[in-house]
């Protein structure tokens, strides 16, 4: 058995909690279905708002930064923005979300515009999600802005 995934959140937190699935599991505002928030995608989550109303962000806390450690992908969004249009998917039905559909866990945002035309767009959907990062300033983010090194992104990831 592979060991059971961590989501490690850190950063400008009063209560910063490493989140094993059953951690996950037993917060409120569990989704049971992802596809009525993002349509195409499916999965069981929970309310990234519930995961931070347990982690408890500072005052100073005003980016929140989303690692996937597998690929060193990584997406910084201002906190106020994301809080209320985050979810985290940690199960698909009865057994794991699989990697080729960004699993064991993976973030995603609702109603996300098109890539690269918002802040909150589809490349946030940050797959192979390992540690979430709360900090004063943007952190790491080289989502791409062009067409040529998005498509270039794209091909480099296995389909979801
Ligand atoms: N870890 C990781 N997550 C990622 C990416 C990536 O390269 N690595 N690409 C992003 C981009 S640019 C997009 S558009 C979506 C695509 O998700 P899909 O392959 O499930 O359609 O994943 C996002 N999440
Ligand atoms: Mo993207």
């Amino acid at each position: 058995m592979p060991p059971d995934p961590v989501l490690i959140v850190d950063g400008a937190l009063a209560n910063p909690p490493p989140l094993r699935l059953d951690h996950l599991a037993a917060l409120p505002d569990q989704i049971d279905d992802v596809s009525a928030h993002h349509p195409g995608r499916d999965g069981h989550g929970v309310d990234l708002a519930a995961l931070l109303r347990r982690a408890q962000p500072k005052p100073e806390a005003r980016f929140l930064t989303l690692h996937a450690d597998r690929d060193d992908f990584h997406v910084s969004i201002a906190l106020d923005a994301i809080r209320a249009r985050g979810m985290i998917v940690y199960r698909l039905g009865d057994g794991p979300l699989e990697p080729a559909r960004g699993g064991p866990i993976r973030f995603l945002v609702r109603d996300p515009a098109t890539c690269h035309m918002a802040e909150l767009d589809e490349c946030a959907n940050v797959k192979y999600l390992s540690r979430i990062e709360l900090t004063p300033g943007r952190g790491r983010d080289p989502r791409p802005e062009d067409e040529a090194s998005h498509a270039a992104l794209h091909g480099r990831t296995a389909p979801g």
